[in-house]
This record gives C-alpha cells, structure tokens and sequence, in this order.
C-alpha cells in the first residue's frame, strides 16, 4: 500500500525584480484559491535569487516587495505560512543532502539551466546549475504533497519527485528502521493548471512573460498603474485576423492565444467563454475590455502593495514569525534526514 502523507502545499517566489502577471496568475492566485481547501507554506526564495548577481540593498527591497505582493492578493500570513528561505537553514542543509543524490545527468537535462546559462556557461555560478536540488529541499523539507506553479517550473517539479524517489529507495532499510515506514518524503504533485499557466510576453507570443526581458513593454507588473496597464494591453503585438470564435482558431496564434487566456484567466472563464463573447469581432474592441479587467484586478493588488511596503518592520515582523514556524516543521524533518542518513547529532 503506497504511504500516505498529510496534504500540504508548499510555493515560492524569487525576489528579483518585477513581479508581473505571470508570475500573478500562474502561480500567486492558484496561492490564493488554496487556502481554503489546504495548509499552505510561502516563500519568498531568496536563496534561489542570488544563483544570478542580486545588488544587495535591491535584493533587500524585493523580498519585501514579494511579501506585500502575496498579503495583498490575499494571502493570509497568520492562518497559513509566508516567510524568506534564507531564515530557514534548513532549506541549505537539505539541499546539500540532495546535491548527493540527484544525478549529475538529471541537471544536465535541465531546460531552464540551458536557457539562463546560455553560450557563457563557463561564467555562471554553481549555484545556478544546483538550483533545482535546493528547489527540491525547499518542498520536501515540509515534506509538502502539492505544488503550485506555472508551467515553466514542470521539469523542477519532476526533478523533486526523482530525487524523493531515490532518496526513499535508496534509504528505504534505515527509513523503515527508524519507524517512518516506507517512504520518507512524499512525490509532490504540480499544480499546473488554467488557461494561463505559461504566461508569455506581450511583445513576442513565442517567449514567455518574464521579469529579466529588457523591455518593460513585454510584461504587466503588479505595480503598474491603470495607465501603464491600458499602454501596454494598446500596444500589445497581435495579428490581422478578428478574433477566432472557437478555441482551435488560437492554433498558430500564439498573440492572441496569449490575451485570450490572460483574459479568461482573470475572469475565471475559460478561453471558449471569451471567444463567445469576443469571436469574430476586432482586437481593438477586445483589447480595451482587457485593458479594463487588469486595471480592475490588478488595480487595487498594486495600490495595495505600495501601502505594505511604505511599512518594512511590518513587512519583516509577517517573514520573522513565518520563518519562526516554518523552522519547527523543517527542523523535525532534518532531525528525521540525519537519523536516516547516519549522521550523529
Ligand atoms: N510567464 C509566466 N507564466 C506563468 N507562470 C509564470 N511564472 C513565472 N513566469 C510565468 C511562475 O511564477 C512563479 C514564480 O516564478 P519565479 O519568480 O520563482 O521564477 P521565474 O520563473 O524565473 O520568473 P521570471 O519572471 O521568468 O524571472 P526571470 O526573468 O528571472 O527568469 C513560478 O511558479 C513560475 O512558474
């Protein structure tokens, strides 16, 4: 009979720059929706942040920025968990537990790697081509079951189930020995799902929405305001073609594929409820009932967080109780690791 384990969901955000509406509606508001149904874990990864060079008093800004963000989408910091990895040694020490055992050619594989490392593979840091073994740690150091993100972040997720594999199997005598049956760590499950779980940019439908692309024109940020939002919507790149009236007319559409799921995404409907609505009709038309929803949604978010982060001892007081309470849990499960590696502590 396969173990079963206590649900739990665990996320994280980098602190690196702009949160936009990828990062909004990928991951944050599936963040949102599951408080009602489990006991959630959020992270401000601060960690994962530095794998690339973080100016500091900027770093500083943007783990704040991250927090108000998620208390002003909806997060509840006292009923569930919010709090910034690098006050939870816990997630370091896993993490280099799992460095010895996952598999030099599972990294290898790793898409996101490629893509950031580039042709200057040579010059990035270790910490970059480690990152999905610290990702792992960051889940099972809750021995979380459920993880919400966005579909850029599949691959990780398969990572951090193969190495909760392996750590099980390999470990399985001395696992059961100490009386934890016989897995240790739960495979956590993805929560990949929605008409907008790969976000892209405005500016080009094949390459994904993302805080590090140049253009400022390319993203809708959180903070943005109701001008900024209604600009960029205006000047998004579309085709010539009215909107299609049915889902399979998005096909080779990447552009509008794209509006027409941020759209549903942000109304709850889904992609064929928009193109009932807007099928056959002009992007003009379309484009301004989409300027109209993000400034509605994200409208207030962004006023929101500006207010929170003028309080940083407020914002910081939400992280230090957070990561108070995140380290009893992690604490119990690398007690548990070094009994079962052999450690003697
Ligand atoms: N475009 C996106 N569409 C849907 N989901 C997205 N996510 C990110 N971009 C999109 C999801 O947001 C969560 C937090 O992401 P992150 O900040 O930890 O890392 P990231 O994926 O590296 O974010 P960016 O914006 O793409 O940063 P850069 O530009 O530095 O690479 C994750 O659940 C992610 O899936």
């Amino acid at each position: 009979m396969a173990p079963s384990f206590k649900p739990l969901v665990f996320s994280g955000v980098q602190p690196t720059g702009n949160l936009h509406l990828g990062n909004y509606l990928g991951a944050i508001v599936k963040f949102v929706e599951l408080q009602n149904s489990h006991d959630c874990i959020y992270c401000v990864v601060d960690l994962h942040a530095i794998t690339v060079w973080q100016d500091p008093a900027e770093l500083t800004k943007s783990i704040r920025e991250v927090t108000a963000a998620f208390i002003a989408c909806g997060i509840d910091p006292k009923k569930h968990i919010v709090f910034n990895q690098s006050q939870v040694h816990e997630h370091a020490e896993l993490a280099w537990i799992f460095n010895c055992v996952a598999r030099l050619g599972w990294l290898n594989r790793m898409t996101q790697f490629k893509e950031k490392a580039g042709k200057d593979r040579e010059n990035v840091s270790v910490g970059l081509y480690a990152y999905p073994n610290l990702m792992a740690a960051d889940i099972h150091a809750y021995r979380a079951t459920h993880v919400p993100v966005g579909e850029d972040q599949k691959q990780h997720l398969e990572l951090a189930r193969d190495i909760a594999q392996k750590f099980n199997t390999d470990f399985g005598a001395s696992i059961a020995a100490h009386g934890f049956g016989e897995a240790f760590f739960p495979l956590p499950e993805p929560l990949i799902q929605g008409p907008a779980t790969r976000v892209m940019s405005l500016r080009d439908g094949a390459k994904k929405m993302s805080k590090s692309d140049a253009s400022d024109y390319s993203r809708i940020n959180l903070t943005d305001d109701a001008d900024a939002i209604a600009q960029k919507v205006r000047k998004a790149k579309t085709d010539p073609e009215p909107l299609p009236s049915e889902e399979k007319g998005l096909e080779k559409r990447p552009e509008a594929d794209n509006l027409v799921g941020i759209y549903a995404a942000l109304h709850n409907k889904t992609k064929s409820d928009v193109l009932n609505e807007f099928g056959g009709g002009q992007f003009s038309t379309f484009k301004t009932a989409l300027a109209d929803l993000a400034v509605a949604k994200l409208g207030p978010i962004g006023a929101e967080m500006k207010r929170l982060v003028q309080d940083p001892a407020h914002i910081d007081a939400i992280l230090r109780d957070g990561s108070r309470r995140a380290s009893a849990i992690a604490a119990e499960t690398m007690k548990a690791v070094k009994d079962i590696v052999g450690f003697v502590h």
